[in-house]
Order: structure tokens, then C-alpha cells, then sequence
């Protein structure tokens, strides 16, 4: 297949009025009629009368009323229509009873339901699939399953049928469909104006017990929308509907969100602590697409990160605002580095707004959601607060109903700040991390601090020019008091400096607080300083960044010099645990948060090393034996004071005290023998307590008891089952993870057509770092067998989970030929998707 380009938009030759659909559901065999109201777009230079189809059996149609015979190929059909308004009729055949690779209508255990972002409505009629053709919906759903839900507000129903009208215009990507014996999970919101929501919760008869803290996350989204963004829901009635096959997390279908049941389904005895966050941090992300995406959508795939960008950022800062801004926004930090950055690394990187594509599926990436949510952080830095809000109310007016594009968007910041964002538009634009390089100096009371910025070419992108980043510093004197309280600097050339006065001795910087720009900071302060910032920062990311930034220069000493780790690293650990006035999620982070092994194996190979995973493995087990014997005296005391009394709360002061407890737990159990991990393990009435006394065990090359167990205790719960799968891959030795994989993969509650599972051991396999980078290659080749193996079924999960090939080309010779070899046999599959291919080709680049 062509890549599609955005400079090549053209908008639609035809627009639709309204359509109305009615599905006859049958598991091989439904059928869809279609009645469709075109009217030719003014706006159109072509005539030409297109609509999109795959995977369909046209059975008749009919322009005006009169039978037509059109021209119908793979991807659609054509046919000539007449000058002036007509009306377009058809009735098709699908099969949502085979349809595994989950997107247009199919069947999760009995119930069907859809997916139809981006391109699979497709999949379900002949339409002109594209996001800036919108309509009012009409839909009849024939079928003896109890609950019949589509999109907006219901208006008949009988026996044997319901239908539903949406009368906010959509784009096809966010019609929905679910019909099942389902059990409501129900309640109900006022609107700020006055306006009775229903609301409902569906899930599958059993979990209808583990919906309540998903309304009640629901509920506080819908009331925060009002409050910090003026947005009231606009139907009558709210429906979500778990389901246990989705490739994504959710999806935001108008007034109909279909979930993965992940991201739904939670009781403590079931669920994590994580699981709760994401459960609310999802569901909010959903709901507040209501106006961020469907009330406002984007005019083509390009703009994706117009909704998705700005919907993370909201869903970013509704978690902060519900649990703790500074812990949220380290883990946020953690997870662009870990994943955004290193797609802005290797051969997958794209802008934000990507100029090209052959599959807008595999575009749903770090860089368009997470990259997309920072540069409308940095944004609201640069503007301030006030003016953010007035931008956003203007962008909701002006565009209300409108398929908008980056242009406008930007435009309201212009129009409400007076200042040109041609330079700021570079994120959008531009791909690759910004990397600052920061020097300093001091003379005569005046502190100079140097900036100078840097992006290295990504593909297709030689030449990268200066962004516009804001950089949040502070000073401190060497006593720990603070001389220059958060200031933001705005760095818009390749090197500018920054002076500060009156000073009576040279200060020590704390730059980029709060990750004030998603770059990377090269800043050479040494291993008293970082401990200096680590006590004293005023400002909480910076804190843990500094602290953070010691346990990587120790661990690259360690794998370089061989050498032990520093003791004022150990030190500075034992300090933070032991501050009881510090939040134990924020000390779980600073003590818990280790560099990952990918970033270890990244920084050696920017150093020109070649990084061996093994002996980085290596690494962090010797760090963490050294971390549990240096902390071993205060560790028992802090795991006591850690266990939460009274019956379990999800809420994130409770959550964060089992953070802590549990990191406690697991360097006791590299001294104990895993003891303690046993006896949390036999009184746990929670699952994050449960699961990280499993880890700890398995860990420890234990715990074969406990695996069995968990297993009886928990076998017909899917979501714990996944957990109990990913955490013996996680857990294995690296030289056993290839076995473990394939031990579990012959397990009968495996199943590959379940993308949750697959994902719980192929890749979890991925994350274990060693254990996947074998020398041999066999890690490799394994995966390579099961993406083989699942492309057919599931193109799109498939296409995924190559992204774990992405950094082949920092590894030696033998490992890279390994993975090459893998890759060039995916590529070589007869059965071989567009999705996949797309992906492989990007990744050999
Ligand atoms: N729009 C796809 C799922 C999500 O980002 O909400
Ligand atoms: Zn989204």
C-alpha cells in the first residue's frame, strides 16, 4: 500500500445529513441496511462519488430508489449519482462472529460490539469513512439479546428491537453498537445546568460487582469538566460497556464508551492500586472526549493528536487534581522517557502530527498522545494560566461541530495572546527530543546560566531547528534556601543566555522543575550536588529528578568501572525513607524508581559503548542487594508503619503507603529468603498486596506454592489471570524467560485471539530486558514466532508489539543480526498485514 500524505488533503466531495442504520445481528451473518442522505460539498473540487468498504458482501443498492449496480473493489465502491441531493440505500453481510481482528462489529463472548476508530466503519457499511464527513445517527438494532445500546439517547424499544438517535453530528470513527445478556451498573447526574443523566455501567453477569469505583470515577470526571473546563454533558442518558477483547484501553463512541474490561472492572480483592488509578485516569480520558474529539474532531488522521494530545493533558491533570500533582507528574515523566522518547530515538520516530502514513493505525503512539499532552503543558506555561482558559473557551465556541486541524487550534492562542506561534508549531512539526546542554558561571554577584539546545536528525528529517521551550529554574545557596523561587525561561535559540543578579555566592540550579518541556537536560553536576538537590529542592520533580539522575550515574559507574555503588547514593536513599514527612508515594518513587534497563543500555551506546543487557541486569540486582542491606535496618520499621489498618481504600494516600510497603517488602526479600513476601502473601485481602508478595517470591526463585495457589483462587477472573501470566515473565531469570513464555504460552487459559493476554506474556516478554535480548537470539525469534502467528488474527495488536525490535541498533553485531534476521522473517510472512508491514519496513529503515 501508497502512504497517504496531509499536504494531498482534499475534503469530502459529498456530504451526509443524516443516516440511519438498522442491524439484523446474526454471529456469521448480519445484516446491515443502510439509508444515507448525500448532498454534494460545495467546498469539493471532485465529483466523484466514493465510499469506503471492506470485508462486505453488498447485497443490493439503490440511489433514490431505483436499484444500481455500483463498481466495487477491495477498499469500496463508486457509482454515479445524481447532481442534487439523493438518498443512498444498501444492505450488506458481515460476519462479527469471525471477525478476530477486532475492529468493525464483532463478538466478545456472546455479546457483540464495535470498534470502529479509526477506519472501521468500514467494515460495517459502505460510508465515506473519514472524519470530516459528519452526520446525525439513526440506528435500529433486530436482535433476542436482552440490551440493544447504540450511540445518544434511546427512543423505542420492543421486543426484539431497540432504536437510538444521536442528534449531535458525528464522524463515523465514533458510532457504536453493543447488543448482550448484560448486567447495569446504574446511577445518575445533574448537570451544572439542571440536565438528568442517566447513567449506566454494563458489564458481563459477575463483574457487575466491579463497576462501582468506574461510575464513581465517572461521576467526579463529569463534575470536574464543569468546574475546570466549563463542559456539561449533553445527552440524557451515559452508557460504558466493558469488554473483554478490545486491542485498546477504551474508546470514546458518542454517549456509548466501550472499554477493555481492564479499565473498567476493579474490587480490592481483584485489583491493584495501579488498576484504580488507570480505571479512573481512563475513564475521565473517555468522558472528556465528549467535547475534546467528538463534539470537536479533527479534520483527517494527521490531526489525531488534536484530540488525543489534549485529552491526555486533561486526563493528566483531572489525576492530579484527584490524587498528588507532583507524584503524577514523575510518573508521567517516567513514562514519556520510557516510551516516548525512546520512539523519538530510533527508527519509529514522527512528529506529532506526522505528515505520512500507510496505517493511521499504528500512529496511535507516545509521541501523538504523551509528546501531544506536553506540548499543551508547555503551552499553558508559556501563555499562564488565564489566558489558557480564555484560549480553550474560544476554542470550544469557535469550532463547536467542527472537524478542526492543528491551524486552528493554535489559532485561538494567537487570537487570545496576540503572539505568533509559527516557532512554537516546530512541536508539531518537528520530530525528536530536544536535547538542552546547560553551563554555567558566576562573577561579581551575577550567575549566568547557558543554555543551548539541539535535535538530532530523525527519519526524513535531516535538519531540525530551534523549538520554543520554556525552562522552569531555580536557585538555591548553598545553605538549602531558595534565592530564586520557580522561574520560567524561554529558550527559542540554539544557545541563549540568562542572567540573575545580586547574588552573594553561587547558586546551585535546579532546571527544568515540574519537566517543564519534554527534552533532555545534559547538565555535568556532580554527585554532591545531586544529593545537595535531593535534600533541599524545593520543587518536587526535582527533587526525585535528582535523585533519579544518582541512582543512573551510579548504575552507569557500576557497569563501566565495575566499581560498588556510592555510598552517598545509599545514604541519600536512607534519608528519603526514613522522612516521614515526606508522602510515601513520593518517597516509593524516589527509592522504588530505578532507571530502567533500556535507558542504561541507551545511555552506554550514546556513549559510544556497546551495552550488554546481561551484565546490565547484573547491575541492578547486585544495586538492590547493596540498596536492601543499606537500608536493612530501616526497612522493617517503615514496612510496618506502611500497612494501612481498617478495610481497603483505593484512595491514593492509602495506595501510596503500599507503594511504599511494598518497595520495603521487596529488599527485605532479597535479605530474607522471602519470608515476609510469604507471610503478606497468606494474609493479603487486597490484590496489590497479593500480587506484589507473588512478585517478590517469584522473584527470589520461590514462591512455586503461592503460583498455585493464586492460580485456584483465581482462574475464572480473566483480568487477575493476566496478572498471574505477566508476572512469571516478568519475574523469570533472564536465561528462563524464553521458557516461561513458552511453557505459558501451552497453557490452556492462553489464548492469543485475547489481546490482554497475549499482551500479559508476549509482552511482558519484551519488558523483561535480558531475558529478550539473549545473545543467542532466541528471545528474538520467539517473538517473531508469535507476532507471525498473530498477525493474521489480529493485525493491529500484532503491529504493536514490533515496536519491541525499535532499538536493534544500539546492540552488537550478533544481537542485531539476530533481530534483523527476526524481522526480515516477519516480513517474509505470506499472510503478512498492512499494519505490519508498515511497521517492519519503518523499524529495518
Ligand atoms: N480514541 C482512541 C482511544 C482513546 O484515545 O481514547
Ligand atoms: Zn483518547
Amino acid at each position: 500500500p501508497q502512504p497517504i500524505y496531509l499536504k494531498d488533503y482534499t475534503p469530502p466531495a459529498y456530504l451526509v445529513d443524516d443516516v440511519h442504520l438498522t442491524f439484523q445481528l446474526s454471529p456469521n451473518t448480519t445484516r446491515v441496511i443502510s439509508r444515507v442522505r448525500f448532498c454534494k460539498n460545495p467546498d469539493a473540487a471532485s465529483a466523484e462519488f466514493f465510499l469506503h468498504g471492506e470485508d462486505l458482501r453488498l447485497m443490493w443498492a439503490k440511489i433514490d430508489g431505483v436499484s444500481i449496480a455500483p463498481d466495487v473493489t477491495e477498499k469500496g465502491l463508486t457509482c454515479d449519482v445524481p447532481a442534487n441531493a439523493f438518498t443512498w440505500e444498501a444492505e450488506v453481510e458481515i460476519d462479527p462472529a469471525n471477525n478476530t481482528a477486532l475492529e468493525g462489529l464483532y463478538m466478545s463472548n456472546g455479546m457483540y460490539c464495535t470498534q470502529c476508530e479509526a477506519e472501521g466503519f468500514r467494515k460495517i457499511t459502505y460510508f465515506p469513512d473519514r472524519p470530516d464527513v459528519m452526520a446525525v445517527y439513526t440506528v435500529r438494532i433486530e436482535s433476542d439479546l436482552p440490551v440493544l445500546l447504540s450511540n445518544g439517547n434511546p427512543t423505542v424499544s420492543g421486543a426484539g428491537f431497540a432504536e437510538w438517535h444521536d442528534p449531535w453530528p458525528k464522524p463515523s470513527y465514533l458510532f457504536a453498537l453493543v447488543a448482550g445478556d448484560l448486567i447495569p451498573t446504574s446511577d445518575q447526574f445533574t448537570t451544572a445546568s439542571g440536565k438528568d443523566v442517566a447513567l449506566n455501567i454494563y458489564a458481563r453477569k459477575g463483574d457487575e460487582t466491579k463497576c462501582a469505583y468506574a461510575l464513581d470515577a465517572l461521576k467526579r470526571s463529569m463534575t470536574w469538566d464543569e468546574n475546570v473546563y466549563g463542559r456539561e454533558y449533553d445527552l440524557d442518558i451515559f452508557n460504558i460497556v466493558a469488554v473483554d477483547d478490545f486491542n485498546a484501553g477504551a474508546m470514546e463512541n458518542k454517549g456509548l464508551n466501550i472499554f477493555n474490561s481492564a479499565y473498567v472492572l476493579a474490587s480490592p480483592e481483584t485489583a491493584t492500586d495501579a488498576n484504580f488509578e488507570s480505571i479512573e485516569a481512563v475513564i475521565a480520558h473517555e468522558y472528556f472526549h465528549n467535547w475534546t474529539g467528538n463534539r470537536i474532531t479533527c479534520r483527517d488522521w494527521f490531526q489525531l493528536c488534536l484530540k488525543e494530545g489534549l485529552t491526555v493533558f486533561r486526563d493528566q491533570q483531572f489525576t492530579g487534581d484527584m490524587r498528588s500533582k507532583a507524584v503524577k507528574r514523575i510518573d508521567d515523566a517516567v513514562a514519556l522517557r520510557a516510551y516516548q522518547f525512546r520512539e523519538d530515538n530510533g527508527p519509529l520516530a514522527h512528529p506529532v502530527r506526522p505528515e505520512s502514513f500507510v496505517e493511521i493505525n499504528n500512529f496511535y503512539t507516545a509521541t501523538v498522545y504523551e509528546k501531544g499532552a506536553e506540548v499543551i503543558g508547555m503551552l499553558k506555561r508559556l501563555v499562564g494560566d488565564e489566558k489558557y482558559a480564555e484560549a480553550l473557551d474560544l476554542y470550544f465556541t469557535r469550532h463547536d461541530g467542527d472537524a478542526a486541524t492543528i491551524e486552528d487550534w493554535l489559532a485561538v492562542f494567537e487570537d487570545v495572546t496576540g503572539r505568533d506561534m509559527t516557532q512554537f508549531k516546530r512541536w508539531y512539526t518537528q520530530a525528536g527530543t530536544p536535547r538542552i546542554t546547560v553551563t554555567d558561571s558566576f562573577e561579581n554577584g551575577t550567575y549566568t546560566l547557558k543554555l543551548t539546545q539541539e535535535t538530532r536528525p530523525t527519519p526524513g528529517q535531516p535538519d531540525k531547528k530551534p523549538q520554543v521551550i520554556p525552562v522552569a529554574i531555580g536557585l538555591l545557596a548553598p545553605d538549602g534556601t531558595e534565592v530564586v523561587p520557580t522561574t520560567m525561561l524561554e529558550l527559542t535559540e540554539d544557545a541563549q543566555s540568562f542572567t540573575f543578579e545580586g547574588l552573594t555566592e553561587k547558586p546551585v540550579p535546579s532546571i527544568l522543575r515540574d519537566f517543564s518541556a519534554p527534552v533532555i537536560i545534559n547538565h555535568d553536576q556532580d554527585t554532591k550536588t545531586r544529593a545537595f538537590l535531593l535534600a533541599h529542592d524545593t520543587d518536587p520533580f526535582n527533587r526525585w529528578e535528582a535523585g533519579h539522575a544518582l541512582a543512573t550515574e551510579v548504575v552507569m559507574r557500576m557497569v563501566t568501572d565495575d566499581v560498588a555503588p556510592d555510598p552517598a547514593f545509599l545514604d541519600g536513599l536512607a534519608a528519603v525513607m526514613r522522612d516521614d514527612n515526606l508522602d510515601p508515594a513520593f518517597r516509593a518513587r524516589i527509592v522504588g524508581e530505578m532507571p530502567r534497563q533500556d535507558d542504561i543500555a541507551q545511555r552506554l551506546f550514546e556513549q559510544g559503548r556497546t551495552p550488554d543487557p546481561m551484565a546490565i541486569y547484573r547491575t541492578f540486582e547486585t544495586l538492590k542487594v547493596q540498596i536492601a542491606l543499606h537500608l536493612q535496618d530501616i526497612t522493617p520499621r517503615i514496612y510496618a508503619a506502611m500497612q494501612v489498618p481498617g478495610s481497603y481504600s483505593p484512595a491514593a494516600d492509602a495506595a501510596g503507603k503500599r507503594s511504599l510497603g511494598n518497595i520495603a517488602l521487596s529488599l527485605m526479600s532479597r535479605l530474607d529468603g522471602g519470608k515476609q513476601a510469604a507471610q503478606q502473601y497468606a494474609t493479603a485481602d487486597n490484590m496489590t498486596q497479593q500480587l506484589a508478595a507473588l512478585s517478590a517470591l517469584l522473584k527470589q526463585g520461590g514462591g512455586a506454592d503461592q503460583r498455585a495457589d493464586f492460580f485456584q483462587q483465581w482462574r475464572h477472573e480473566k483480568l487477575v489471570m493476566d496478572k498471574w501470566f505477566a508476572v512469571q515473565v516478568g519475574t523469570a531469570a533472564p536465561e528462563d524467560a524464553a521458557a516461561t513464555v513458552k511453557s505459558l504460552t501451552k497453557h490452556p487459559l492462553f489464548d492469543m485471539r485475547n489481546p490482554n493476554r497475549f499482551r500479559a506474556v508476549l509482552g511482558a516478554f519484551s519488558g523483561n530486558a535480558a531475558g529478550f535480548h539473549m545473545a543467542d537470539g532466541s528471545g528474538y525469534n520467539l517473538l517473531a514466532d508469535w507476532l507471525i502467528k498473530l498477525d493474521p488474527v489480529n493485525p493491529q495488536t500484532a503491529a504493536r508489539m514490533t515496536t519491541a525490535f525499535d532499538s536493534w541498533k544500539r546492540y552488537d553485531a550478533n544481537r542485531q543480526a539476530h533481530m534483523v534476521a527476526a524481522l526480515q522473517r516477519i516480513l517474509k510472512n505470506p499472510e503478512i498485514s498492512g499494519d505490519v508491514a508498515e511497521m517492519i519496513t519503518r523499524l529495518l529503515d
